[in-house]
């Protein structure tokens, strides 16, 4: 057993301790075993750290963005060098398998090379004048302090992709991590440390939600990005709007597959398994719904069934298994319960289900892999509530017509995967299914740092995150009308 690191925060470039209470991390396969520990911020590192932003954000924003990008270049050289090592913290500390943690690892590491080479690539624009003698120019400023709010799911990715953007474009930051991972917090600050980073430039604060909030309620605050619960996001988020404080929000999923009757079925087996699955269903583009064209149902269902009993669950660390435990038992006891509501409800077992009640699988919070089938007549709340984890729920679709209409029956609309071999029915789906990303063929997870991610309808609040969208949300603009000295007749 390897032992416990030793949590701090990260104010003002320098690793202390807090004053709050204790805090561990434990490890979710084994919960006996504390991953890190130490104490958590208490209300003083929050006023230092938001101080500490505040005074270094005149300096980041008039440093050469080449600059700052170099030092992200740098950081990202760390996490590509210890990949292997953090990947398997991760996996540790979340519960994902090594080899997801190191996928996420590298990932975080392409997200800030994607950043460092693209802050210095645009500064504005230049427009005429209708005046003689006059140049407009637009050009981009930082907001200033960034309040980032960030999930367990994907502890060194999501943090990535928000304060990769946030420094590239000259802001500063004060970081709270999900109290659940903060190892991988620690381990990517310790990056950014490592590639010179200017004191105060990033500030990390490990504790309770109530940190968030004090980070939000901070008068030194001038932009918020969070990603997380919609109860928690949009009370944030209301907390910063009502401020005038720009918030950028990514909250939840309920995404849906749908495989119609022409689809490559292997292919879309494998994919449903995958964006169902991996990371054990913790992810908001994860796929918790299914609809499946009547005509090929019982094939697949018994094709998706056989796969996952066959999925091998366990310690995310041995390279054997494809599916590690969930994060929390919080987490574990009410996906578990979901599912008994579900069953209670009148939906119907295709794989999984039940509680491990042996060993490792029962000690550890782990939840089978499950698949329900639900009846065509109800409205299940499995269907509509995002449970987060290893869940998939199934209804039957008549036509293409009737599919698209049970995939946008959700109030959320994050992700969606279409699986057919008619571009017709592709393009339909471009036009008629209600998400902020699409996948034809292929998962509904995955996001790529160059294009726009974010939802429609409530899986987002405020702008989408990601290339020209976190330019975009991360600076503000200022129009000059630029005229040379002399007077004009
Ligand atoms: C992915 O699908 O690979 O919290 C990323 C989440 C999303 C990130 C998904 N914000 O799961």
């Amino acid at each position: 057993m390897t032992s416990a690191v030793h949590l701090q925060h990260y104010i003002d470039g320098a690793w202390l301790d807090g004053d709050g209470s204790p805090i561990t991390s434990t490890n979710p396969a084994h919960p006996e075993e504390t991953v890190a520990q130490g104490l958590q911020a208490g209300a003083a590192e929050v006023d230092k750290a938001m101080a500490a932003a505040a005074a270094a954000k005149r300096d980041w924003a008039r440093t050469p963005a080449h600059e700052r990008g170099a030092v992200l270049l740098r950081a990202a050289a760390v996490l590509e060098q210890q990949a292997e090592a953090w990947g398997l913290e991760l996996a540790r500390e979340e519960g994902k398998t090594a080899a997801e943690g190191q996928g996420e690892v590298l990932r975080a590491a392409q997200i800030l090379r994607y950043y460092g080479n693209d802050g210095d690539r645009t500064a504005g624009e230049i427009f005429s004048s209708p005046r003689r003698g006059e140049k407009i120019l637009v050009t981009r400023k930082p907001l200033g302090v960034i309040g980032v709010v960030t999930p367990f799911n994907f502890p060194i990715a999501i943090p990535a992709w928000k304060i990769a953007p946030a420094l590239a474009y000259g802001n500063t930051v004060v970081w709270k991590p999900a109290s659940t991972v903060p190892l991988l917090a620690m381990r990517l600050a310790q990056a950014l440390e490592a590639a010179g980073l200017p004191h105060g430039v990033l500030n990390l604060l490990i504790g309770p939600g109530s940190i968030g909030s004090a980070i939000v309620e901070h008068p030194a605050l001038d932009g918020l990005t969070f990603t997380g619960s919609t109860g928690v996001g949009r009370r944030l988020a209301a907390e910063a709007a009502a401020r005038g404080i720009p918030v950028q929000a990514e909250m939840g999923g309920k995404n849906a597959a749908v495989v119609l009757a022409d689809a490559d079925l292997e292919l879309a087996a494998e994919q449903v398994m995958l964006g169902a699955f991996r990371s054990t269903g913790q992810k908001c583009t994860a796929t918790s719904r299914l609809i499946v064209a009547e005509s090929i149902a019982d094939q697949f269902l018994d094709t998706l069934a056989e796969r996952a009993s066959s999925l091998t669950v366990g310690d995310p660390t041995d390279p054997a298994v494809a599916m590690g435990p969930v994060v929390n038992d919080a987490a574990r006891k009410s996906i578990l319960d979901g599912i008994s509501t579900a069953l209670a409800q009148g939906a119907e077992l295709v794989a999984g289900g039940t509680a491990y009640d042996d060993g490792l699988l029962a000690s550890g919070y782990f939840v089978p892999p499950t698949i329900l089938e639900l009846p065509a007549d109800r409205q299940l709340d499995v269907w509509t509530e995002e449970l987060f984890g290893p869940v998939l729920s199934v209804r039957r679709a008549t036509s293409t017509e009737q599919a698209f209409q049970l995939a946008n029956d959700s109030e959320f609309g994050l992700s969606a995967a279409l699986f057919t071999q008619d571009v017709t029915r592709a393009l339909d789906a471009i036009d008629d299914l209600d998400v902020g990303i699409l996948h034809v063929n292929s998962e509904s997870a995955g996001a790529d740092p160059h294009v726009p991610f974010g939802g429609a309808k409530k899986s987002g609040y405020g702008p989408k995150e990601q290339g020209a969208a976190a330019k975009e949300f991360f600076t503000h603009t200022t129009t000059v009308y630029l005229r040379g000295g002399e007077a004009k007749a």
